[in-house]
């Protein structure tokens, strides 16, 4: 029987042979060349830079052109999306990082608590870097490969920031989406006054040299690369071997108990509502179920329960 390392070579070939692409075929085209270059000239005018990656993958979610243009004393790392990974191995990766001289923080972007707690580690650094100034506005950027999370983080962000800060002017508000790509500009948003400080949410880059076929697996499994430039076939199949070999699988058992069970009235009419017109719509063989699984994945529930991707 394949593995889930078999599916993952599979897959990621076929990731791999995709970013190889030049224009629409492939993710890397003129748009994202300019707006890396954009962000890694903003690098020596900003005064901190919190590299966003997705915890589920610490190491293979990286923003590599960082790596050498950003001194350890600006450089953040920041886990997103800590609600889908094991959190004693997100716990692990956090002292890895600190261990390498970086500040790391673990966040949920949707969790109220673990923004707030990010505004203060991120007010108390500025306040170090800059020790000796009364007064100062200070920027900071936020920089990873795509649908990491940065929009939903800048979101949160602006609006607890501003809140607390008791200043009720219209608050901005950044695109969010499910699908990689969706930021296309650098936009500011403030997150503090007294002193002031912004954040500046950036474009998602991924670069099109993927280290190994294991990486790119990863990456698409958590969306990093457009669903629409890899074949969903592939991607559900290694889904599924990573759920089987996590014996997640025991949660689908009785999918639609399992959903009884753990969702409000409200959430679980919808969620069914959504999952039979989904499946009216796009099912045309009744004995395939991978476009169910891909649903699955999209919809990240967290009835499904976690799955982390990389060891350390
Ligand atoms: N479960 C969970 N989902 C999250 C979290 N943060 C973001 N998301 C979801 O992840 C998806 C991508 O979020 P975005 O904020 O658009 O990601 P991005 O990094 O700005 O993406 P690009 O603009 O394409 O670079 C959206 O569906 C978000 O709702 C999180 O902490 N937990
Ligand atoms: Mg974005």
């Amino acid at each position: 029987m394949a593995t889930a390392s078999s599916f993952a070579r599979r897959l990621g070939a076929a990731v791999r042979e995709v970013s190889l692409k030049k224009g629409a075929g492939g993710w890397y085209g003129p748009h994202m060349a300019a707006a890396e270059r954009a962000v890694l000239e903003r690098i020596p005018l900003v005064d901190l830079v919190v590299e966003v990656r997705d915890a589920r993958i610490p190491f293979t979610s990286a923003f590599e052109s960082l790596r050498q243009r950003v001194c350890s004393h600006k450089h953040m790392i920041l886990l997103n999306k800590v609600d889908l990974a094991n959190r004693s191995l997100t716990e692990k990766w956090m002292k890895h990082f600190e261990n390498q001289n970086r500040l790391c923080y673990g966040v949920n972007a949707h969790n109220k608590d673990n923004i707030k707690e990010l505004l203060s580690i991120v007010r108390a650094k500025i306040k170090e870097l800059k020790v000796g100034e009364s007064t100062y506005t200070a920027t900071v950027m936020l920089a990873g490969i795509p649908n990491v999370g940065k929009s939903a983080i800048t979101n949160s962000m602006h609006q607890i920031g501003r809140i607390s800060a008791a200043e009720k002017g219209k608050l901005k508000h950044a695109v969010v989406s499910p699908q990689p790509g969706e930021t296309k500009d650098i936009s500011s948003y403030k997150i503090a006054s007294h002193p002031n400080i912004y954040i500046l949410d950036t474009p998602g880059v991924l670069s099109p040299k993927i280290a190994d076929d294991d990486s790119a697996s990863k990456l698409a499994l958590t969306g990093t690369v457009k669903d629409s430039l890899v074949e969903e076939c592939k991607l559900a199949r290694y889904f599924l071997a990573v759920l089987n070999s996590s014996e997640e699988y025991k949660h689908w058992e009785n999918l639609k108990d399992a959903v009884d069970d753990t969702l409000s009235l409200n959430s679980r009419e919808k969620l069914m509502a959504g999952c039979h017109t989904d499946q009216k719509r796009r099912r045309q063989y009744s004995s395939d179920h991978t476009q169910d699984i891909t649903w699955l994945r999209k919809s990240q529930a967290s009835w499904l329960g976690i799955f982390c991707l990389q060891l350390i």
